[in-house]
């Protein structure tokens, strides 16, 4: 493999640029999508409260953290202070109540890593998972919603990132490949690392914002409207960032030796993380520190078949970008 060699950007670059915003520009969800999703979180916190008057609902995910192109899923999570309670049957009682209020193809999955209970409301024709108190994941949600405010290049490169993976087959976690968290994870890092930096590393400022969730501290700087400037004296623009990005993971990253984090800002190596070899199903071959559960692995789906895959779709892409006449075709040709 062409490791680490140093590859010099296509010198039409940023005539690229127009054509690749006017894609980001057209993923972007309609003020009408966003009421309509807004009108079925309140159905829901109807719904649950008359049966559980002291549960709050809450969007996550991609409705919540300003990744969602348009036509997603919402994500939703119901917070009980009772930490007792049974998941499996308050699943199932809810499933009963959504199913009688007329909510269509509810289905409780109360065997899912994260369980949960999916429907579809036929008023707004928008799809829906509830889950029970997986609070950091409101938090994380948050974390990214808050970097998207730095600077607009974020929620650019991960729209397209994103719709790239998902026209690639590569978003599909049960496949072995990543998931969209994952991936805008990966677009952190990426403009964390560029010189001059795009991103801070809101971790490791003094924190504003601080919460306990199941005994995982959550801190970090979110007075994000005093970052605005933050990334000004970098002046790359979309098309060159998606050129480096894919360029990153295709010659760039250590896969033997290297794991990123943004809760570092920096990359971190296997070794001290003792991800250096196989546990269980944990393969560690891509690996990705999630900012808040730094034990956890978002790379831990990926496999000795899937990691192929993948990095044989960042070199396509990267060749894409580098030599292709039109790439904006290109890059998102459906596998
Ligand atoms: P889509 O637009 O739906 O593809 P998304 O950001 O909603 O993107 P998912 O539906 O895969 O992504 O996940 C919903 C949220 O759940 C995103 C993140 O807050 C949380 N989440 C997903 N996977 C993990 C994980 N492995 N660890 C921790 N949190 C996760
Ligand atoms: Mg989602």
């Amino acid at each position: 493999r062409m490791s680490r060699r140093l590859i010099e950007c296509r010198r039409d670059i940023d005539r690229l640029n127009a054509p690749f915003l006017a894609i980001y520009e057209s993923l972007i969800p309609a003020e009408e999508e966003k009421a309509k999703q807004k009108q079925l979180l309140t159905l829901l916190e109807k719904l649950v409260c008359k049966e559980w008057p002291t549960a709050r609902v809450y969007l996550y995910g991609s409705c919540a953290n300003s990744f969602g192109v348009s036509k997603s899923d919402i994500d939703v999570c119901l917070a009980l202070d009772d930490q007792d309670i049974n998941k499996s049957e308050m699943l199932l009682k809810l499933a009963d109540i959504l199913q009688s209020d007329n909510l269509q193809n509810v289905q409780a999955l109360t065997r899912a890593r994260v369980p949960i209970v999916k429907l579809m409301d036929p008023v707004t024709g928008i799809s829906c998972d509830i889950c029970i108190n997986n609070v950091l994941a409101v938090v994380n949600t948050k974390l990214l919603r808050d970097y998207a405010e730095v600077d607009i290049r974020l929620r650019q490169l991960a729209f397209l990132v994103k719709h790239w993976a998902k026209c690639r087959g590569v978003n599909e976690t049960y496949q072995g490949t990543l998931s969209s968290y994952a991936y805008v994870l990966m677009c952190i890092h990426f403009l964390q690392q560029r010189n001059p930096p795009i991103l801070p590393c809101l971790q490791g400022m003094k924190p504003t914002y601080a919460v306990t969730v199941d005994d995982v501290k959550c801190a970090y700087f979110d007075q994000v409207d005093k970052l605005r400037d933050f990334g000004s004296r970098n002046k790359e623009n979309i098309a060159h960032l998606l050129w480096g990005f894919f360029n990153y993971w295709a010659y760039c990253h250590d896969y033997a030796n290297s794991v990123i984090s943004i809760r570092t800002g920096s990359v971190l190596s296997k070794q001290e993380k003792d991800w250096t070899r196989r546990i269980g199903n944990d393969r560690h071959l891509i690996c990705i520190e999630d900012p808040f559960e730094t034990s956890h692995d978002l790379g831990r789906v990926v496999d000795k078949h899937s990691i192929r895959v993948l990095r044989e779709e960042f070199e396509r892409a990267a060749e894409i970008l580098q030599r292709d006449p039109n790439p904006c075709g290109s890059l998102f040709d459906q596998y």
